[in-house]
């Protein structure tokens, strides 16, 4: 039942990724459980893709960012501002550049800004950058108030080796600390958490900024490395944060809906370029937000 005498005024988030229409990824899964926690998801899309890159070959991709500044201008004119700018999948050195001015003149005090640098996985860079990429989305990450690198994006920004998993605490802590150092405003959400004293356990260890404390927010480890995850478990933080969550808060209901997806997929046989069956878990967000 809908309580109109509760009616408040719904937050915005802004979702900066490409479109790839298959291959569940970017603003295919921003959109849905962004939408489902009950914030409304706008959305500047960087380019559209047939799939995404990290499983498939031959895709199509056509590029945005001429589009990227004629649209700001517009929602400048129309007085727009976000509750939340959500970065992730950038296609381009230039479209790199061009956030840190959209997040400038879309954003207000308050703004959560939450950068996803999305530049590889298992080590290697995705097909569509190069070295020189990751120092240019280091400065983008010095805008945003939370960052969420895996553990190949944290190295590439440290510029330094990556270590395939599991890890020792010690390793995981000193990548945060590093971090922090070298980005200098953000709180860390860094993914791909693996612990060699448990490896039952998988999630995220974050860096809060304002207190310094690290910590463990970890779910059962599931076999597969099932594509478009990293997007799942942002889009989740996004809802949360925006529904009156802690950081923290945020963060264990995003790791316990992406598990969730990851072990339904897991259990269907999917495929895992074909990203996870997240739409199944969105009812346990709901109620995980506690909206209803
Ligand atoms: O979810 C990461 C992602 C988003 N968009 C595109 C990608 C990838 C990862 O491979 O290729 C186009």
């Amino acid at each position: 039942m809908i309580d109109y005498d509760k009616a408040i005024q719904q937050k915005r988030a802004l979702a900066v990724h490409d479109i790839s229409g298959v291959g569940k990824c970017s603003l295919t899964v921003a959109l849905p459980i962004i939408s489902a926690a009950g914030v409304e998801c706008s959305v500047l899309p960087t380019a559209v893709l047939s799939t995404h890159t990290g499983g498939f070959t031959g895709y199509t991709c056509r590029d945005l960012t001429d589009d990227i500044i004629p649209m700001v201008r517009h929602w400048q004119s129309l007085k727009v501002k976000f509750d939340a700018i959500y970065t992730g999948y950038l296609g381009s050195f230039n479209q790199v550049q061009l956030m840190k001015k959209m997040i400038n003149d879309l954003s207000n005090p308050d703004t959560l800004v939450l950068v996803d640098p999305v530049m590889g996985d298992n080590g290697r860079l995705y097909a569509a950058f190069n070295e020189a990429f990751p120092p240019e989305m280091l400065e983008l990450c010095r805008v945003a108030n939370i960052i969420k690198p895996n553990m190949t994006e944290a190295c590439f920004l440290l510029g330094e080796k990556y270590k395939d998993g599991p890890y020792s605490r010690e390793y995981i802590d000193d990548i945060l600390t590093r971090l922090a150092v070298l980005t200098e405003k953000p709180s860390i959400v860094l993914t791909g958490a693996w612990l060699e004293d448990d490896l039952a356990h998988l999630g995220a260890a974050t860096y809060d900024r304002s207190t310094g404390q690290i910590d463990y927010i970890l779910g059962p480890t599931v076999e597969g490395s099932y594509h478009g995850t990293g997007d799942v478990f942002g889009s989740a933080i996004v809802g949360a944060a925006l529904t009156g969550h802690s950081v923290a808060e945020s963060v264990r209901i995003a790791v316990d809906f992406t598990v969730r997806a990851i072990r339904l997929t897991h259990a269907a046989g999917t495929e895992i370029r074909y990203g996870v069956n997240f739409e199944a878990c969105l009812g346990s967000y709901i109620k995980d937000l506690g909206l209803f």
